[in-house]
């Protein structure tokens, strides 16, 4: 897979891809990135890529010249264009899964208060990382590659997925490592005993819990049986938890 970053902020976004699970799926060959300046495609002797909005109003506007000269020789290269944005597509586990299959992707990140309209024209789609307010593309660029990288086949222990929170719909259940007993908090005997069925029991009913209690949400789309069902009515007895 190759993932090509344009930014004003080449350095914010090159540190984080040469470090841990990203930077060693980089180093293996498994993904290749590449981080444009945007400024070597800035007008005039100050490199300019933004400028004032038509209509008056606060801030700045990014210019389209340079995002087009950025974004044009990784259209022709046959680059799949996803520009960050707020009012994006929102990421969640679906689309993270949808980007890993794409085999050259190009993300764009802007900055100031957004950019001139007309880019969209050349954009591909476009993304958000949830309803919360930050100050340019570049942390929800690097967070859509973290979030697609290790879904890469090779990138993390092939197992591992099958296990997320979010491929199963639920919550993560309690995970406990040496010591045995830490001050008053002993590890849960079960998780001691051996009985490799019983741990599968407990996982599965702590994870039903902890969703029950944090993201009720959540279990609408979970696949439930049978078991998981009487599990719920004991932490809520009488409350519906049928298809939805
Ligand atoms: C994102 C690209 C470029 C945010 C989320 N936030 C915000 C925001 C900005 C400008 C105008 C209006 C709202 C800041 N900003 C970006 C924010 C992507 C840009 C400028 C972004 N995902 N992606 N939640």
């Amino acid at each position: 897979m190759r993932i090509d970053v344009v930014t004003i902020f080449p350095e914010l976004v090159a540190g984080p891809l040469g470090t841990s699970i990203i930077g060693r799926a980089a180093e293996a060959g498994l993904v290749e990135f590449q981080v444009h300046d945007l400024r070597e495609h800035g007008i005039g002797r100050h490199r300019s890529v933004d400028d004032y909005p038509y209509g008056g109003g606060a801030g700045m506007v990014m210019r389209p010249e340079p995002l087009f000269a950025a974004i044009e020789p990784l259209r022709d290269a046959g680059a799949v264009i996803v520009l960050m944005d707020p009012a994006g597509e929102r990421l969640d586990d679906r689309l993270a899964r949808e980007l890993a299959t794409i085999p050259h992707l190009a993300l764009v990140c802007g900055r100031y208060e957004g950019l001139d309209e007309r880019v969209r024209d050349l954009v591909d789609r476009e993304v958000s990382i949830g309803d919360y307010v930050v100050t340019g593309g570049e942390l929800p660029a690097l967070v859509v590659i973290d979030a697609v990288v290790r879904l890469v086949p090779g990138v993390i222990q092939e197992a591992s997925h099958q296990d997320d929170s979010f491929a199963s719909g639920l919550l993560e259940y309690p995970q406990y490592t040496r010591p045995e007993t830490f001050g008053d908090r002993p590890v849960p005997p079960v998780l001691l005993s051996g009985h490799h069925g019983e741990v599968d029991r407990w996982r599965r009913q702590e994870a039903l819990r902890r969703t029950f209690e944090r993201r009720p949400d959540l279990l609408a789309s979970v696949d439930l049986d049978t078991a998981d069902r009487q599990f719920l009515e004991t932490l809520a007895p009488g409350t519906e938890t049928g298809e939805g």
